[in-house]
């Protein structure tokens, strides 16, 4: 079984966790959530709210030698009107980890069991409290670090995005209702919906499906699967670091400048995340149109771009003229919030040995710049290969970090849900217009209301829960 899975089985048990951040402060918070809270909190000599009103005690806790009674704030919830639906308590005490550990002990020895991560915020949910994409944005008021980020977050968890959805899944739901009554006076020439209304109000919800996306996209910062540019002089080896790193032979390789003109597009998953990894046309002058126009492209990928790889060959006699120039054209090409990365290519025919080659792009590059910033390889000889993706790895989370933060974990489910939800309406469209059973055009709508209702999770699998709760930490 897996762990969300044997989570969803053992929803009823009561687990306990450290809900307040691990830096010492001058509160702390241990919470409680359960059937057996009450039971659990009279174990630890807890006086417990009666009824069913929330209740607060000021009262102490005895955590054996060395430490002995500590004084607490507990707050009781004996119903299923808190937070997680479910009973839960939180008990507020001074912000020190020792202690807080030693509270999470004594209620495990009580009955409790140490919660996983997200799981209260998973009990939400499970018990109606938060729909998924209020779950996610909990997720980002923890991570949020950048003003912008949290103040989306807060309003997607105010439900400023479940709330069109619904709205719009209920009209697909009256839209189904009305297509299968139809259905059962179809011999007796009944009309319930004609082919030109049904057509029109599949219309408006395929409207409603592209501006929704929009909005992710803006919120996501374009596509979900972040692009990855490969940029540099003609000859540098691109290709071939590209096609070393997919595991793939997506793009031709060739001792001849100038191989790869159309920009070439390969996914990787680097960690936990998949990436479109892109390779370029070599920088040049563009003097035919072929050029000019393979330079275009290269250079509008790598304005897409959330992280470039400037690639240079390392065997070059005249390397720091190289540097500059690549130098030149990132900046030139240079988009607010995308992150530079410098590769020396080809090292195994390099005459300097690999702090001499560091050291040299650090002293070209702007001040600033770190070893976490360049890196020296060989794509034929594999040296520095595995650490290459470790730091890609390590940018690429940093970015999401600063940048995006959690809401795009929203704006990835919404993709695949809406572009699932967009082909549905498409094929019911098609399906009415070349006059095919109201029976087919019933069977996309479903599928539709399916699809739309995965993105708030009112249709859910365990896959998409994990997916969305392995990603918090434990305690939320
Ligand atoms: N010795 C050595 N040769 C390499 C290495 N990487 C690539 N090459 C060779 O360098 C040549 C050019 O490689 P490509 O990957 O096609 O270069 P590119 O940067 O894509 O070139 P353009 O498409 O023209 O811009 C090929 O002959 C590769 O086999 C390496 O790490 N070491
Ligand atoms: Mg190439």
């Amino acid at each position: 079984m897996n762990g969300q899975s044997e989570v969803l089985a053992d929803f009823e048990q009561t687990i306990v966790a450290i809900a307040s951040s691990a830096e010492p402060s001058s509160r702390g918070v241990v919470r409680l959530s359960g059937l057996d809270v009450a039971e659990i909190l009279g174990r630890m000599d807890l006086e417990t709210a009666r009824g069913s009103a929330a209740k607060r005690f000021d009262a102490e806790v005895n955590l054996g030698t060395p430490i002995g009674w500590v004084p607490v704030s507990l707050l009781h919830w004996p119903t299923e009107r808190s937070y997680t639906g479910q009973p839960s308590a939180e008990l507020h005490l001074f912000g020190s980890q020792p202690l807080l550990l030693g509270i999470v002990d004594r209620a495990i020895q009580a009955g409790a069991r140490a919660a996983r991560p997200g799981e209260f915020t998973l009990r939400a949910f499970l018990g109606g409290r938060l729909d998924l994409t209020q779950a996610e944005a909990v997720l980002g008021v923890i991570e949020a670090e950048g003003r912008g980020s949290l103040n989306q977050a807060l309003e997607q968890l105010a439900g400023n995005l479940s709330r069109p959805l619904e709205a719009m899944r209920d009209e697909i739901l009256n839209l189904l209702a009305d297509v299968e009554a139809g259905l059962d006076f179809v011999d007796e020439d009944i009309e319930f919906i004609s082919d030109e209304l049904l057509v029109e109000r599949l219309k408006v919800i395929l409207n409603q499906i592209d501006q929704t996306w929009e909005t992710m996209k803006q919120r996501g910062g374009g596509s979900y699967d972040p692009v990855v540019t490969l940029r540099g002089e003609p000859n540098a080896g691109k290709s071939f670091l590209m096609n070393q790193v997919t595991q793939t032979e997506a793009a031709i390789v060739a001792d001849v400048p100038g191989t790869t003109r159309d920009v070439v597009y390969s996914r990787v998953k680097i960690g936990r995340r998949e990436i479109r990894l892109a390779d370029t046309a070599g920088i040049e002058a563009g003097r035919c149109e072929v050029e000019r126009q393979s330079q275009q492209h290269a250079k509008e990928a790598s304005q897409q771009a959330m992280l470039r790889l400037w690639c240079v060959d390392a065997s070059r006699s005249d390397l720091e003229e190289a540097i500059d120039m690549l130098l030149e054209v990132s900046h030139a090409e240079r988009k607010s919030s995308v992150i530079d990365f410098w590769i020396a290519t080809k090292f195994d025919r390099c005459e300097l040995s690999e702090p001499d080659l560091m050291e040299l792009l650090l002293s070209r590059l702007s001040a600033g710049s770190d070893t976490k910033r360049v890196h020296v390889c060989s794509a034929l000889t594999g040296h520095g290969m595995d650490s290459l993706v470790e730091k890609i790895e390590s940018l690429l989370d940093s970015i999401d970090r600063e940048e995006i933060g959690s809401v795009l974990g929203t704006a990835a489910r919404c993709q695949q849900s809406l572009g699932r939800a967009r082909d549905a309406t498409d094929a019911a469209i098609g399906l009415t217009i070349s006059g095919q059973g109201h029976e087919f055009v019933a069977a996309e709508i479903r599928l539709l209301a399916e699809a739309i209702g995965e993105v708030t999770g009112a249709v859910y699998t365990d896959d998409l829960l994990d997916r969305v709760f392995s990603r918090f930490c434990i305690g939320k």
